[in-house]
C-alpha cells in the first residue's frame, strides 16, 4: 500500500476506542452535553463578537496557558530569558508573542526615526543609514531557527516540561536585507577578516563575525513573521546569522565595524566559551549542532493507552535535518520518523511517528541526523568528550520517561 508522506496511513482507524471513551468523560459535564450535536451551545444563541472588538488579535482566552516561560530562579532584567512554550506549539514556526527572550541589559525602547546604523572601520566608505534607508535596499525573506547556546546548560537538563529543558530555540521567517549587501555598498578593504556587530541596549553587546558568514547568508532583519520585529527581538534592527549561537545574533544593532581582527568581547572571552576537560576553553564555536526533541508527548503531559501520535522538533545550524530517530524502547531499537515538508536548511523541521502505547512503563527520545551526517548525541556521549565543565553547546539527545499511569516525566531527573 502506498502512503502519502504528508497524509495520513490509509485506512487505518485511530481513536475508534478512544472515541467511545472521550464521550463517557463528557457526559459526566451537563454543560459540555448541551453544546454536543445536537445540542445548542450558547454560543450558536446570540451574534458573536464584532469585527475590530480586537484590532490587534490575541489568542483565545481559554489558551491563556500557552505563554512564555520564564525561569523563576535568574533575576531577571541583569541576566533575563523566557522560554517557548515548545510543548504547546504545532508546525515549526513560532508566533511572535512566544518566541525565546534574552537580553543582557533589559529591553530598550527605540524610536526607529532617530536609530542609525553605523558601518565603518576597514571599508572604502563609512556609512550611517537610518531605517528607510535600509529599507530601501533588496530584501529577502528566509525561515531560520534561533537558538540560545546556554539551551540548555551542561549542569540544567532539569525542569518539567519540554520548555523548562530546551525553550531557549525558536523559529520564524525573517524579512531584511543581505549583510553582504550592505557591506558591499561600504566596500570591504581586502584586510576585513571581521564584522564587529554592536547592539544599542545598556549591554552594548559586541560579537564579532567572521567575514566569511557576513558575506554568505547573513541579514540584516527588520521583521518576523510578516510584521515588524517586536522590541524584545531587537526592534528595528537585528542581525540574523542561520544556524549560529543566538548570543551572536546581535540584537537593537547600532554599529558595525569591519576589522582585521575579532574584538574579544565580553560574550567571547568570559561568556560562551567552552571549558574543556584539558582545561583549556574553546573559543568561537560558531554552529549550533544538530538537535532535536518529541515535544508531544513531553514532560508533564499524560498518554492513555493506544494510539498516540510522537511528533517533535528537529534542527542545525550546519543545513537540513536529513533523518529524526525515535525510540520507544529507551533506546534499544530505533524508528525512522517521517518529516513533514517543508525541510528547510537550518530551520526547525516538525517529525513524527505513531505509535501505539500498550500501557507499559518505557522511556522515548528522539536523535536528529543532519545533511552532514552528523548524529546528536546521548549525554553520556557528549560529556565523554567535552567533560563536565562546559556551560554551553550542549545537543544532547533528550529522554522522556513514560510511567504505567501514562504520566511522563523527564528522563534525566
Ligand atoms: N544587543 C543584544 N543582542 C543580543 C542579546 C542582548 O542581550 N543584547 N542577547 C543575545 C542572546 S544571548 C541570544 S540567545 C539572542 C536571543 O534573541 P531573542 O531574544 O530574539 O530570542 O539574542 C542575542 N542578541
Ligand atoms: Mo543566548
Amino acid at each position: 500500500m502506498t502512503r502519502d508522506p504528508d497524509g495520513p496511513p490509509a485506512r487505518r482507524r485511530f481513536l475508534v476506542q478512544g472515541a467511545a471513551a472521550a464521550v463517557g468523560a463528557l457526559a459526566g459535564a451537563a454543560r459540555a452535553e448541551e453544546a454536543m450535536p445536537p445540542g445548542t451551545p450558547e454560543w450558536m444563541t446570540v451574534p458573536g463578537a464584532d469585527v475590530g472588538s480586537q484590532t490587534y488579535g490575541t489568542p483565545s482566552r481559554f489558551e491563556a496557558d500557552v505563554i512564555r516561560n520564564v525561569p523563576k530562579g535568574l533575576k531577571q532584567y541583569i541576566s533575563a530569558s523566557s522560554r517557548t512554550p515548545l510543548q504547546d506549539l504545532d508546525g515549526i514556526l513560532t508566533p511572535n508573542g512566544l518566541f525565546y527572550e534574552r537580553h543582557h541589559g533589559g529591553i530598550p525602547d527605540i524610536d526607529p526615526a532617530r536609530h542609525r546604523l553605523m558601518i565603518h572601520g576597514l571599508v572604502e566608505t563609512p556609512l550611517v543609514l537610518t531605517m528607510d534607508d535600509i529599507r530601501r535596499f533588496p530584501s529577502e525573506s528566509h525561515i531560520h531557527f534561533l537558538e540560545c547556546s546556554g539551551n540548555p546548560s551542561f549542569e540544567a537538563i532539569k525542569g518539567q516540561t519540554a520548555s523548562d529543558l530546551v525553550g531557549l530555540v525558536s523559529c520564524a521567517e525573517w524579512t531584511g536585507v543581505r549583510l553582504a549587501t550592505v557591506l558591499r555598498e561600504a566596500g570591504l578593504k581586502p584586510e576585513a577578516k571581521w564584522v564587529v556587530a554592536e547592539g544599542a541596549d545598556a549591554a552594548a553587546l559586541t560579537r564579532s563575525i567572521p567575514v566569511e558568514k557576513c558575506l554568505d547568508d547573513a541579514l540584516l532583519v527588520y521583521s518576523q513573521n510578516g510584521e515588524r520585529l517586536r522590541p524584545q527581538q531587537g526592534y528595528p534592527l537585528r542581525v540574523l546569522l542561520p544556524g549560529f549561537e543566538g548570543n551572536m545574533n546581535v540584537k537593537w544593532l547600532r554599529r558595525l565595524n569591519v576589522t582585521a581582527e575579532p574584538a574579544y568581547s565580553r560574550e567571547e572571552t568570559a561568556k560562551y566559551t567552552d571549558s574543556m576537560p584539558d582545561g583549556t576553553a574553546r573559543q568561537f564555536t560558531f554552529v549550533m549542532e544538530a538537535k532535536s526533541i518529541i515535544t508531544r508527548p513531553s514532560g508533564t503531559q499524560r498518554i492513555v493507552r493506544g494510539f498516540n501520535e510522537i511528533t517533535g522538533i528537529a534542527w542545525s545550524g550546519r543545513g537540513r535535518i536529513q533523518r529524526v530517530e525515535v525510540s520507544v524502547d529507551d533506546g534499544r531499537t530505533w524508528a525512522d520518523a517521517a518529516l513533514q515538508a517543508p525541510v528547510l536548511t537550518r530551520a526547525l523541521t516538525r517529525f513524527r511517528l505513531p505509535w501505539s502505547w500498550d500501557g507499559t512503563p518505557t522511556t522515548i527520545m528522539s536523535r536528529a541526523i543532519d545533511e552532514t551526517g552528523y548524529v546528536q548525541p546521548s549525554f553520556s556521549d557528549l560529556t565523554a568528550v567535552r567533560g563536565l565543565k562546559s556551560f554551553y553547546h550542549n545537543n544532547a539527545i533528550v529522554p522522556w520517561r513514560v510511567a504505567e499511569t501514562g504520566e511522563v516525566a523527564n528522563g534525566y531527573a
